[in-house]
């Protein structure tokens, strides 16, 4: 496909979609309550359908007129077996929450997904449930998809310190923890997003938390409930960034989730001078207004407790470092490489492609900016953020032209990425 290039004076609102991570969960949630849970603006992108599809699969009534969802959950005992393989396609959370949600039942589930996700390791999850008795195994004795999960009604709680910071692995151990019989205790590496721990209280349920150590006695039933789920910080990051390099720009971002394990990115951005101003802030939905405008860049470091706060916002806050004045260095991001694709190298290689300063290092990217950008024959890795963040840099080129293969890959988050970008432009058009 080929990209919009050279463009300035960016200018226009967007309603940013709405929250992948939330969405998500919003449908798990609603088939492990008694009663109807109702989402509003559910997120209808491929990954979320698949969790979508997955549950509907598994005999839980889901209606969908278009607008609102209603799931008409009877707890996890009405789940029903699958003869098949559910295939979750390209998602990561899909997958490993359901590893969690899945392993207290009286069956069998066979999950598998495409070539991408099939690659990424599935052991941080399968290692901590099969220490609560959990019966999960990889392919062929592997810890790759496709997953079976033999189901053990007899889950055990457990105490367990987290080797990586992952909201996927921390659910996964929730959902199973919500079926044991006892007192389980999970100690994070560091604070990672906390929607499932707030979706647990708010459907009915009860867990502590302080700090880093959270605590969840089961059995728990939890009760349906209605979901208004907040715009994605994570897709409001590609037209913020837009927004800051791009000159004589200014962008307003609607109905933006703010809950603060998601907002490293606007740390960074202020830390590197970066003009945002944040208005109509719902403390209840955790949602706010974001303007950005075209700014003057400074370099910076990102590590430490801040990555997994902004962990999926790193490929484009790697394409803002290369339009900063100076050295920026991320580190403490190997996480980074077990994603859609490894992302340190696939951001390294398609913006070295474009003239950016940028090389990969174990851990993370360094940056020196500010630089100019020139066409290329680029690719997304078939990895939705790689993708829409490459667009973000074809903005910025003036002589020659973009050309991105596997451009379809932005369907996983953001649909309408590409239709949302042209009411940016001058004229509203190419
Ligand atoms: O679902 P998937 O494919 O893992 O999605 C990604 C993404 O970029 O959209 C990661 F590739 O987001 C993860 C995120 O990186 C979504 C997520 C969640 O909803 O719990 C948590 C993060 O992953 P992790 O491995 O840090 O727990």
């Amino acid at each position: 496909m080929k990209l919009v290039t050279n463009k300035q004076n960016l200018q226009g609102t967007i309603v940013v979609p709405a929250d992948k991570s939330i969405s998500h969960r919003s449908i798990m949630f609603g088939a492990m309550a008694k009663g109807k849970t109702t989402i509003h603006n559910f997120l209808r992108g491929e990954d979320c359908l698949s969790t979508l599809e997955a549950f509907k699969a598994l005999g839980v009534p889901i209606e969908d007129d278009g607008a609102v969802i209603q799931v008409h959950g009877q707890g996890l005992e009405a789940l029903k077996s699958v003869d098949s393989p559910i295939d979750v396609g390209n998602s990561g959370t899909t997958i490993r929450l359901m590893m969690g949600i899945l392993a207290g039942t009286p069956f069998t589930t066979v999950l598998t997904g495409d070539a991408s996700l099939n690659k990424r390791p599935m052991a941080r999850v399968m290692d901590p449930i099969n220490q609560m008795n959990g019966q999960i195994s990889g392919f062929q004795h592997t810890q790759f998809p496709p997953i079976t999960i033999q189901g053990s009604p007899h889950l055990k709680p457990m105490t367990y310190e987290m080797p990586v910071a992952s909201a996927q692995v921390k659910s996964a151990i929730l959902f199973a923890a919500l079926q044991a019989e006892g007192e389980t205790v999970i100690v994070e590496k560091e604070s990672s997003r906390n929607h499932t721990e707030e979706m647990i209280r708010q459907f009915g349920g009860s867990i502590t938390v302080e700090e880093k150590t959270i605590r969840v006695k089961g059995p728990q039933s939890l009760t349906g409930q209605t979901v208004i789920v907040p715009g994605d910080i994570s897709s409001a990051a590609f037209f913020l960034v837009a927004a800051l390099i791009c000159k004589d720009s200014q962008i307003q971002l609607t109905n933006v989730g703010i809950n603060p394990t998601r907002t490293g990115i606007l740390d960074i951005i202020k830390e590197m001078g970066g003009l945002l101003e944040l208005s109509e802030i719902d403390e209840q939905n955790q949602s706010a207004t974001i303007t950005a405008q075209a700014s003057e860049l400074k370099s910076c470091t990102i590590g430490g407790a801040i990555i997994p706060r902004l962990i999926d916002e790193l490929p484009i806050i790697a394409l803002l470092a290369t339009q900063a004045n100076g050295r920026t260095i991320i580190k403490d991001a190997q996480e980074l490489k077990v994603k859609e694709t490894n992302r340190i190298d696939a951001v390294a290689n398609e913006l070295t492609k474009m003239g950016a300063c940028i090389e990969a290092t174990e851990d993370g990217l360094l940056i020196n900016g500010p630089t100019p950008l020139h066409g290329a024959n680029v690719t997304s890795y078939g990895d939705h953020r790689i993708g829409m963040m490459l667009q973000i840099a074809a903005l910025l080129v003036e002589e020659g032209e973009v050309k991105l293969d596997q451009a379809e890959a932005v369907s996983v988050s953001y649909p309408d990425f590409f239709t949302d970008l042209m009411t940016l432009l001058p004229g509203g058009a190419v």
